[in-house]
């Protein structure tokens, strides 16, 4: 979404308070932090074939192990319980649930779930599952993935399996965690499982990665109690030009139609942007599209989830010129860009994290006011927002890592603003609960609150976890001590 420069955040003399019933989350997803890949029943996820692809991913790191929440998430509720946490959004993985992708569920795999639910529930935290967090059982990836329609109907199956075994316990559901990355990192540009890098394939996934979400919400909604919740969550571009130029400004509209409202047009308005498909006509003609998708698609939804890190900045590069290529979204040959060729991405002014991503909030206010008036009454949640550093431990075990302190405090003032100027923010997901496995760059990056010791999977809130604690509990914004 466009936005306009860095205006700077105000200041106040008693801390911000957020309205009780705010949820106070952290935010985890089953491939990076569950490990017990061969458990159960579980199969293989295209993620599992990705890491096991030489080159792939950083090292040659994998998910086996991950931070061993199948085993540990016990002591894991414990902290969150410690924390002062509200909810907790974890997703499930669609081939510990049903190995096939088709057919019966796998009820040792269910029956994780339903214990993780019942141990959040018992310590007074709200249950978020996400239906799919990108780990797509491969047997339908050899099928076709999610270019074909068939995955769609496939993904509507396994959300009234899901729904129907844990909607008893569970009140709070989101049907996909960032569409974008699954069709254009992993069809696109290929950094991604499966690692394709097929621009049409990357607009078909995108179509049916829609398609899927409407007929999930459908699917849950028929078997869950009329009082459940049900999102998405999308990782909103908030998009800058690099200078005030025509050609910059034409960037950003470009780049807000294929990274943002490929996803809103159809989700809330039930249509694909017409520039949208005017600037990919000479890659399809979007024939995948049936007649009847955009009803089956626009479903009413009880929040929209945002997940924010940075803002994008971009350009029109001049004819024959090369684009600046620093979008980070992980390198890569291909684009995951399709239509928009002639697009350069730069570096956001400002303090970068161990992403190389610029820390700046005023993003995350501009894409939550934006939704705001663009989509008047929609509440929304901050499904996830956080930072990766190089984390220093100290010699009494302790953790201290006040950019990311700063970093968190600098974006809930933004939520807090964004509220003030009307949005309807419900909630605030950290990214992430504890150290886990940041996909192509394996645990070389640490985004959690939790420090984890990975060869002894030692488990040590960090020092803006303590912060966070205090923030949640009081419900009050207190500055990073
Ligand atoms: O770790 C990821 C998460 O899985 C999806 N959103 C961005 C996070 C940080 O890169």
């Amino acid at each position: 979404m466009p936005v306009p420069p860095t205006s700077p955040l105000p200041t106040a003399t008693t801390p911000p308070r957020f309205p009780a019933g705010f949820l106070w989350g952290a935010a985890t997803s089953a491939y990076q932090v569950e490990g017990a890949v061969a458990e159960d029943g579980r199969t293989p996820s295209i993620w599992d074939t990705f890491c096991r692809t030489p080159g792939k991913v950083f090292q040659g790191h994998t998910g086996e192990i991950a931070v061993d929440h199948y085993h540990r998430f016990r002591e894991d509720v414990r902290l969150m319980a410690e924390l002062g946490l509200t909810a907790y959004r974890f997703s499930v993985s669609w081939p510990r649930v049903q190995p096939t992708g088709r057919g019966p569920a796998a009820k040792p795999g269910l029956d994780f779930y339903r214990r993780l639910a019942d141990e959040l529930l018992s310590h007074g935290i709200t249950p978020v599952a996400t239906l799919y967090h990108w780990d797509l059982p491969q047997e339908l990836e050899s099928a076709g993935g999610w270019p074909e329609r068939a995955t769609a109907e496939r993904f509507a199956e396994y959300a009234a399996l899901v729904g129907e075994a844990l909607g008893d316990r569970v009140g709070h559901w989101t049907t996909l965690n960032e569409p974008w990355c699954s069709a254009f990192l992993g069809y696109g540009s290929g950094v991604h499982a499966p690692g394709r890098t097929d621009p049409v394939a990357a607009l078909r996934a995108a179509h049916h990665l829609n398609l899927g979400h409407g007929l999930a919400v459908d699917a849950l909604r028929g078997v869950l109690p009329a009082s459940a919740k049900v999102s998405v969550s999308l990782n909103l571009h908030a998009l800058r030009p690099l200078t005030p130029s025509a050609a910059d400004r034409d960037a950003v509209r470009r780049i807000d139609a294929v990274g943002n409202r490929v996803f809103l047009g159809p989700l809330l308005e039930g249509a694909y942007p017409e520039d949208l498909l005017a600037d990919t006509a000479h890659l399809t003609d979007w024939s995948f599209v049936r007649t009847g998708d955009a009803t089956r698609i626009h479903r009413a939804l009880d929040w929209l989830g945002v997940n924010y890190y940075t803002p994008t900045v971009v350009s029109t590069a001049a004819e024959g010129a090369a684009p600046a290529r620093e979008d980070g979204h992980g390198g890569g040959t291909a684009s995951p860009w399709p239509g928009a060729d002639r697009i350069g991405f730069h570096a956001a002014p400002g303090e970068r994290t161990a992403m190389g991503w610029a820390v700046d909030a005023t993003g995350l206010h501009q894409l939550l006011t934006d939704l705001t008036d663009r989509y008047p009454g929609l509440p929304l949640i901050v499904s996830e927002n956080g930072a990766a550093y190089v984390d220093r431990g100290g010699e009494d075990g302790t953790v201290d890592d006040p950019e990311r302190t700063a970093y968190l405090h600098a974006h809930l003032a933004a939520v807090h603003r964004a509220a003030a100027d009307g949005a309807d923010v419900r909630g605030y997901f950290a990214w992430s609960l504890m150290d886990n496995f940041e996909w192509a760059y394996g645990y070389d990056k640490r985004f959690g609150l939790v420090h984890v010791d990975f060869p002894t999977q030692t488990r040590t809130p960090k020092a803006s976890a303590r912060w966070y604690a205090r923030v949640a509990r009081s419900g009050e914004l207190h500055p990073p001590a």
